[in-house]
């Protein structure tokens, strides 16, 4: 995250940088990851199920006869994982299903009839089918099947499968399977990586290929589904997870850096960015994540994460820590201020915002806020929203043209058509206009 475009012009010598992050360019594409997914990608649509095999055998130690996980497993996985989690597992089920149904309820279908006759309107359809990879590595990210297979069944989606890689023990992490199946799972399949998401575009597992890929992963996951664009769509673009906070002198220095530290737990690479209109609240900020590496127990990520991508901007007003923040659109802002509503109405680039200090992302993370944590990041946010219902939800319109509006459509129809030379549009108009006048 860096402020790089021209509204900094505008401000210049309106912010102080208290701690900038590294000028390093963001974090690029490694040619690597590139080919080698690329060359999978290229053997698996070749090779077709027999190359998932390899690679599953060779990169997983994957050793079964069937990648499909018995539906009989799928619904016992509940019982496999300790009870206070399993109802932390209830909890977000319900609460992002609630958040989920009611904005589906927001997307209407309707009909207007725009001049006498000509009737349009938009129905909401459903994708057929979607394909969710469910990550389980060093972070399993357990709440990820809320975001992805629980939004897109709230959507409508007939078909959701999942594709979760295997364990050291060879299974599946029981957290993600339970989590996947209360969100409304049809199928799963243990199956990770690349193979996975080649697997579900191609058709190899299920009997038909997904219409869109959805779900966070590693470098070569991201890097597949990138490949994968276009042939089927995607949610989003995956970057490492950003947050930043807007705060002033009534906020809390220890939550700040907190909240701070809290995604770049994510790794290395995270951004963490803190615009704040009091100096003296950015420099005890700054004291109180020095104190909180001390003990943290991932403080050997989020250290280097602070150390290289942390940055301290002190604004000299609230409309330039407003500036400055739609310029760095993060994926997560929090706004911790005497006014937070102030700044709620006037910020427009952001994933989503949590406003108060009581808000806090983890929440939404967690999926106990009910709100999608699949974000645009790396400023995606001036230009795309994250996932939710709309994104498993095709606004398809529909018109419905009755004889008595032929006279008009028909003749500006055949004037615009005759004008570019296109004869055949203007003679489906002016057949029409012949016949209405008979
Ligand atoms: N912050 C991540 C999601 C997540 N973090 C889940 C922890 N668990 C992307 O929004
Ligand atoms: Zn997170």
């Amino acid at each position: 995250m860096k402020f790089t475009t021209p509204v900094l012009n505008k401000y210049a010598g309106r912010y102080t940088r208290l701690k900038s992050p590294l000028d390093a360019p963001a974090a690029q594409r490694d040619p690597q990851v590139i080919e080698t997914v690329s060359a999978m990608l290229l053997d698996i649509e070749k090779r077709g199920l027999d190359a998932v095999r390899d690679y599953a055998k060779q990169l997983d130690h994957w050793d079964g006869d069937d990648f499909e996980i018995p539906a009989a497993t799928i619904a016992s996985s509940g019982d496999r994982i300790d009870p206070e989690l399993r109802s932390a597992i209830d909890l977000g089920a319900e609460r992002t299903q609630a958040f989920a149904h009611r904005q589906r309820e927001g997307h209407v279908d309707f009909e207007v009839e725009l001049a006498p006759g000509l009737h349009t309107g938009v129905r909401y359809i459903p994708l057929g089918r979607v394909g969710a990879y469910l990550p389980a590595g060093r972070f399993p990210l357990t709440a990820s099947a809320f975001m992805t297979v629980g939004v897109a069944k709230a959507a409508g989606v007939p078909h959701v499968v999942a594709c979760t890689p295997p364990q050291p023990n060879g299974g599946p992490n029981d957290a993600v399977l339970y989590t996947a199946h209360v969100s409304g799972v049809d199928r799963v399949f243990l199956l990770g990586g690349v193979q996975a998401l080649a697997a579900m575009t191609f058709g190899l597992v299920d009997e038909l290929p997904a219409d869109m890929l959805v779900g966070a992963g590693n470098a070569f996951v991201a890097e597949a589904k990138r490949q994968l664009f276009g042939r089927v769509a995607i949610d989003l673009p995956a970057g490492p997870s950003e947050v930043a906070v807007i705060s002033d002198d009534s906020a809390d220095p220890e939550l700040v850096a907190a909240d701070l530290l809290g995604q770049a737990e994510h790794g290395p690479n995270s951004p963490a960015a803190l615009v704040t209109t009091s100096e003296e609240h950015g420099r005890a900020v700054i004291a109180a994540v020095e104190r909180q590496l001390e003990t943290l127990a991932t403080s050997a990520i989020c250290g280097p994460a602070w150390r290289d991508h942390g940055s301290v901007t002190v604004a000299e007003d609230r409309e330039v820590a407003v500036a400055l923040m739609d310029d760095l659109a993060p994926e997560h802002l929090e706004v911790i201020t005497g006014d937070d509503t102030w700044y709620h109405e006037r910020l427009s680039n952001y994933g989503s915002i949590f406003l108060g200090e009581w808000s806090t992302v983890a929440y939404s993370d967690k999926g106990m806020a009910g709100t999608n944590h699949t974000l645009p990041t790396a400023g995606g946010a001036k230009h795309s929203a994250g996932l939710s219902v709309s994104r498993f939800l095709k606004p398809l319109t529909f018109q419905r043209i009755e004889r008595e509006a032929t006279p008009l459509l028909a003749p500006a129809t055949a004037t615009i058509s005759e004008s570019e030379g296109m004869a055949a549009h203007q003679a489906t108009a002016q057949l029409r206009l012949d016949r209405y006048r008979g």
